[in-house]
């Protein structure tokens, strides 16, 4: 596959490719070209072209509604394909993807919708004045996305990015482009203009580089590893390009003593296990009452046991391999520093080998016993499938162990009163608090983290503020003052 550039598939100028593998088999899934500077300049110039003639930025916002509409109904006929060649690219379960992907037309259209019905205002400019305030595109917005959810992340910066009217240049992750590429075409079959909506593939260090070091972006918006993000944000911030980072996190799954415990030990394996364990928002910390621990984690173990690992694109299969052999290892040396920091394993523990599974980066469903908070394996991201149970003593126990991290993305709280789970939100410090549920978003929800788990925020009317500027304009109703020609005392107001 190509870069889409222009409107055009082109190959990198010095004909490189690379290869993309399929993580539950090893087998080569593509060879896809492999850009650099050279690429990512061409791209940018297209979408600066592309937003200065206005061919998109300049459209009556109606007919970009129109558009937008259109491309969504195409993503909707294309679910049954794109969600096989994610499920084959990423690892994921096919029915993970296709109940993920199934999602991406309505951020389309709620985003049109968005802009569709966005109102100007009218400020209130003492004396003899009308002063409103347009919110206005941004220009040439670059875009960097991870491996994990490649469509849906790319979705929640790119439909309020295009409704908001910027053109954009995308860099997905090396690992998994190909649908980051197949959704350009269907943008330009759907009427998106040539420029407007660009993809570059290629590896972090240099396609990423490239582009978070372009001075001709107007924002730059990515989501992966907290440290990528500091590294990209200190890019683009020398060239005072605005950045949107979306970044690490490792959420708590806080049980209250009066939760449903089978309800709960679910919600904490689906928490901590679906996409293999590798989201922003994993539940990675489940923590429950002393006197209720043994229970929840039997119950936990009983489901974790049962998952059937397989081939992702069986409809039977609950859990796939990790996306590459480095996330594998990474979580191989996670689960040795758990052993040696004096956690226990309750299950899992190893990779799974058994048959045709020795093939690919499969690992079993872990669960650590006998955590502290202060374990790495409590820290860090491990990014696979592995959870760690905490206990706690009393409410106010419960309330420091979850925020004792560095990260503040997602939680959730598990309890049969929901008025004790919105008190107990008000104490947790992360962008999303879910009440006896996980992992639910929506594209009216703002989405973004605090602390080292970002800046900036993704989706509902704030994300697609976030794409746009203020344009104020202050209209003088009445004659000019000669400021030179009186000696009056006036106000500059
Ligand atoms: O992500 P990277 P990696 C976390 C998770 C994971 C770890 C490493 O803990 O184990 O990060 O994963 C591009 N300049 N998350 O290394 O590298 C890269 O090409 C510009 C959390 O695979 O952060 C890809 O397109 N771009 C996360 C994107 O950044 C650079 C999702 C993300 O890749 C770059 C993914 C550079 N110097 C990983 N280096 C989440 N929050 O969901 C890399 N990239």
């Amino acid at each position: 596959m190509k870069h889409v550039i222009d409107g055009l598939e082109v190959a990198s100028a010095d004909g490189r490719t690379f290869e993309v593998r399929n993580p539950a088999t090893g087998a080569l899934v593509e060879r896809v070209a492999e850009g650099g500077a050279t690429e990512v300049a061409r791209a940018v110039d297209a979408a600066q072209q592309a937003f200065d003639d206005g061919r998109w930025s300049k459209l009556p916002v109606s007919q970009r509604y129109r558009i937008l509409n259109r491309f969504a109904q195409s993503i909707e006929d294309s679910l049954p394909s794109l969600s096989t060649l994610e499920s084959t690219c990423t690892g994921r379960p096919l029915r993970e993807m296709s109940a993920q992907l199934s999602r991406l037309p309505e951020f389309y259209r709620y985003f049109a919708a968005v802009a569709r019905t966005a109102e100007d205002s009218l400020t209130p400019f003492e004396g003899p004045y009308l002063s409103y305030v347009r919110r206005v595109p941004l220009g040439v917005v670059g875009q960097i996305t991870p491996w994990n959810h490649p469509l849906l992340i790319l979705t929640k910066k790119l439909a309020p990015a295009l409704a908001a009217g910027n053109t954009v240049v995308v860099k997905p992750s090396e690992y998994t482009p190909l649908t980051t590429l197949q959704l350009a075409k269907i943008a330009l079959e759907a009427g998106i203009p040539p420029g407007v909506f660009n993809v570059v593939a290629g590896f972090g260090g240099e396609a990423g580089r490239a582009l978070s070091s372009h001075a001709g972006l107007a924002k730059l918006d990515l989501t992966g590893g907290t440290e990528t993000g500091r590294v990209v944000a200190q890019t683009a911030g020398a060239n005072l390009v605005r950045v949107n980072c979306e970044l690490g996190g490792k959420a708590p799954v806080i049980v209250l003593p009066d939760a449903d415990l089978e309800k709960a030990a679910g919600g904490a394996i689906f928490a901590a296990f679906i996409a293999t364990g590798q989201t922003c928002i994993a539940g990675a910390r489940i923590l429950v009452h002393e006197s209720q621990a043994q229970d929840l984690i039997e119950r936990m173990v009983a489901r974790a046991v049962s998952l059937r690992m397989g081939d992702p694109l069986l409809a039977e299969t609950q859990l796939g391999p990790l996306v590459s052999e480095r996330q594998l290892q990474r979580t191989e040396e996670y689960v040795a520093i758990g052993i040696k920091e004096g956690a226990e394993i309750e299950c899992g523990g190893k990779r799974a080998t058994s048959g045709a599974l020795g093939q690919g980066f499969f690992y079993e469903p872990t669960i650590f016993a006998d955590v502290r908070s202060s374990m790495r394996i409590a820290q860090d991201e491990i990014f696979g499938p592995v959870t760690c149970v905490l206990t706690y003593k009393d409410l106010d126990e419960a309330v420091r162990i979850a925020n004792d991290i560095p990260f503040g993305l997602g939680a959730s709280i598990w309890t049969s009163d929901a008025a004790k789970g919105i008190k107990l939100s008000e104490r947790i410090n992360c962008g999303v608090v879910w009440i006896n549920d996980h992992h639910r978003i929506d594209p009216s929800l703002p989405w973004g983290g605090m602390k080292a788990s970002g800046m900036g925020r993704e989706a509902g009317i704030e994300g697609y503020r976030e794409y746009t500027q203020t344009k104020s304009v202050v209209v003088n109703l009445d004659e000019p003052v000669d400021w030179y020609a009186t000696t009056k005392t006036l106000r500059l107001s």
